[in-house]
């Protein structure tokens, strides 16, 4: 068996949706926390967790506690997914560091690790939408992402073509409008010119406030985005 098919296989039988391999030497450019955290490895493995359809429609004004749970759940999928990858990437002879569904290590900044929507449009998994997130063509940005460090050879995936075209669904809907509406190529030069951070950010911590929400997350920009929505219609 190659190395892909293994590595595919086996992100699969433990519960990802899709699974990629990014190659770090066209991260040059990408902050991470610590500055040197990529130096030891040349490839990322990235992998997506689908939410749950039914508790995503659920997000029409902001976040509910039903998406609040699927939240939840789908970090410690991800965070137990790539613990096993690591230690199935160690038994294979390689270096292998899983990093956190969701840890914010500066919160002044709004910054983690490093950004898994960059490492997932360097892998092929889909472009960056206006909305600033990964937006996949299966599932659009229903989904949660996880990634593992690693010096194993993997072959890496290819960015593909941004889709959202003349789209605007999630700048319409945001409920603060943080969304400017504005396209790209490829990615974004900062967040700011895609979204107003801090009327984003300050909108999801204002939710996390709420009853049985407790964490900093909206999800009605994930709802709007017709990508996922067909696939709801579909299935
Ligand atoms: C901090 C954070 C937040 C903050 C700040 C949000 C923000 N817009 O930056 C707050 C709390 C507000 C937040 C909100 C949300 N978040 Co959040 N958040 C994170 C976290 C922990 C760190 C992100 C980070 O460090 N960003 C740093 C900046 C610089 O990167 P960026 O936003 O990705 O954008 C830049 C790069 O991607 C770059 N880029 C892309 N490709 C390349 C390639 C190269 C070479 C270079 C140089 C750059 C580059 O272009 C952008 C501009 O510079 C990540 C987990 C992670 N470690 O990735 C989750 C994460 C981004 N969040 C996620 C989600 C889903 C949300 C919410 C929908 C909340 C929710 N769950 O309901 C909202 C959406 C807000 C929005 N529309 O942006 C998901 C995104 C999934 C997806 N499909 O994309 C992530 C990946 C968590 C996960 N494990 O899945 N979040």
């Amino acid at each position: 068996m190659d190395e892909t098919t293994w590595l595919e296989e086996t992100v699969r039988d433990l519960g990802a949706d899709r699974v990629g391999v990014a190659d770090l030497a066209a991260a040059g450019g990408l902050e991470t926390q610590p500055r040197d955290l990529l130096e030891p490895y040349p490839r990322a493995v990235v992998y997506a967790v689908r939410l749950p359809g039914a508790a995503v429609e659920t997000c029409r004004h902001g976040p509910t506690p039903e998406y609040a749970h699927c939240y939840r759940v789908a970090n410690e999928e991800l965070d137990r997914i790539g613990f096993a990858v690591a230690r199935a990437l160690e038994r294979r002879g390689h270096r292998a560091l899983p990093l956190p569904a969701s840890q914010l290590l500066d919160r002044e900044r709004l910054v983690g690790h490093v950004s898994y929507k960059a490492l997932a449009r360097l892998a092929g998994l889909g472009w960056q939408g206006k909305s600033l997130l990964l937006v996949t063509p299966e599932f659009g940005p229903r989904v949660r992402l996880g990634a593992v460090l690693t010096d194993a050879p993997l072959p890496a995936g290819r960015p593909v073509p941004n889709r959202c075209g003349s789209c605007t669904a999630c700048a319409d809907a945001c409920p603060v409008g943080a969304i400017r509406g504005v396209g790209t190529e490829a990615h974004y030069r900062s967040r700011e010119e895609a979204v107003e951070l801090s009327r984003c950010a300050e909108a999801c911590f204002g939710f996390a406030g709420r009853p049985h929400i407790e964490k900093p997350i909206c999800g009605v920009c994930v709802r709007a985005c017709p990508w996922g929505q067909k696939r709801e219609t579909r299935s």
